[in-house]
């Protein structure tokens, strides 16, 4: 499935790499799409983690980045794979941004059950396997902002979330969409002890409206950088939501339920004066500690860690997206 229509807010990846490159690249991950990844699976059992391309097919998606970070505005160069893997918000294994690189190495993603319910009329369930093989994979270059006022760029792989709720064939009651994290305080640390998960009722949960849910925008991520998930980042599975916050692109999700009623979200559960349920990014809402009206741009460290930029309007993606909330009083509903 390809993006048809770019859009100010695309990473246009036709201006930073030649045609051929971007048409073959693409064609990888609509085979994969039908391949998944249990045939690639079969053929080396006990490597992890598991690459989606074959070593030449993986050189082409390096040079494709590597052209995308030449060609790109210093803005948005994307943030060095090294980067994303390393500072994290993951409360799960602890609360500073280098605790969960270190513990969660260990992590067991496979087997793993993604369990769609709720009001549906076709419920069913996800395997490891079928998180890389039930939909077309694609390539997505998304900001992602945290509402702590850093931002990173960063390759996503995955599909849209829409298309896990088609699947499902929600009934007129489904108007919202909860999430829910992995409970396993034996593999999360942070689960086990409020000193290291920073005092959060766990399971981690989240939601979206309906539409928001079904926007074309809305990512459910299995890899990143041509890699499956790395744990810090959310393996096996995680949303990417990149108009809003963070916070709201809940990593390695093993329910999404689709329900009548608003559901609970952790940081609203937890501060609902400083996190709202919509958390849609929003230069002149400040968080109550903190402004929101720039962010630093996390690229390459040294001289360029200084790189603040201003804050765009559901983080540049408003001509998307901000239909959605026509009429609505952002300030109220933030
Ligand atoms: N389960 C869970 N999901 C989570 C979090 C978390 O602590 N637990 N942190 C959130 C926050 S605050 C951010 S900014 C992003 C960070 O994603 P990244 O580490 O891949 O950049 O994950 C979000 N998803
Ligand atoms: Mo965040």
């Amino acid at each position: 499935m390809l993006i048809k229509t770019i859009k100010s807010s695309d990473i246009s990846e036709q201006q930073v790499t030649d045609e051929n490159l971007y048409h073959s690249r693409r064609s990888v991950l609509k085979q994969l799409g039908f391949l998944g990844a249990g045939s690639l699976l079969a053929q080396s059992a006990n490597a992890a983690p598991l690459d989606f391309f074959s070593s030449k097919k993986d050189v082409v998606f390096q040079q494709r980045a590597l052209n995308f970070q030449k060609a790109s505005e210093s803005s948005e160069i994307l943030t060095p794979e090294a980067k994303v893997t390393s500072h994290n918000n993951f409360y799960e294994f602890g609360t500073a941004k280098g605790d969960p690189v270190e513990n969660a190495q260990e992590f067991k993603v496979n087997p793993w059950q993604l369990k769609i319910s709720g009001e549906v009329d076709k419920p069913y369930t996800l395997g490891y396997d079928d998180l890389f093989s039930s939909f077309p994979l694609e390539e997505r270059i998304y900001r992602l902002r945290c509402v702590e006022a850093w931002s990173m760029v960063i390759p996503w792989i995955g599909f849209p979330l829409a298309e896990i709720i088609k699947k499902a064939a929600p009934n007129s009651r489904a108007k919202y969409v909860a999430f829910e994290t992995l409970y396993d305080p034996e593999q999360m640390p942070g689960q086990k002890s409020r000193r290291i998960g920073g005092g959060i009722k766990y399971p981690y949960v989240e939601g979206l409206r309906i539409d928001e849910a079904m926007n074309p925008l809305t990512l459910m991520s299995v890899g990143l950088y041509g890699k499956t998930l790395p744990a810090q980042n959310g393996a096996p599975i995680r949303l990417v939501v990149p108009w809003k916050y963070g916070f709201k692109s809940i990593k390695s999700i093993v329910g999404i339920k689709l329900v009548e009623k608003q559901p609970p979200t952790t940081w609203n559960i937890l501060a609902a004066r400083e996190y709202g349920f919509y958390a849609n990014v929003n230069p002149a809402v400040d968080h109550p500690r903190w402004s929101q009206a720039s962010e630093r741009r996390l690229t390459t460290g040294g001289l360029l860690a200084r790189n603040r930029i201003a804050t765009l309007p559901f983080n540049g993606y408003g001509e998307e997206v901000a239909e959605m909330y026509k009429g609505m009083d952002l300030r109220k509903y933030y």
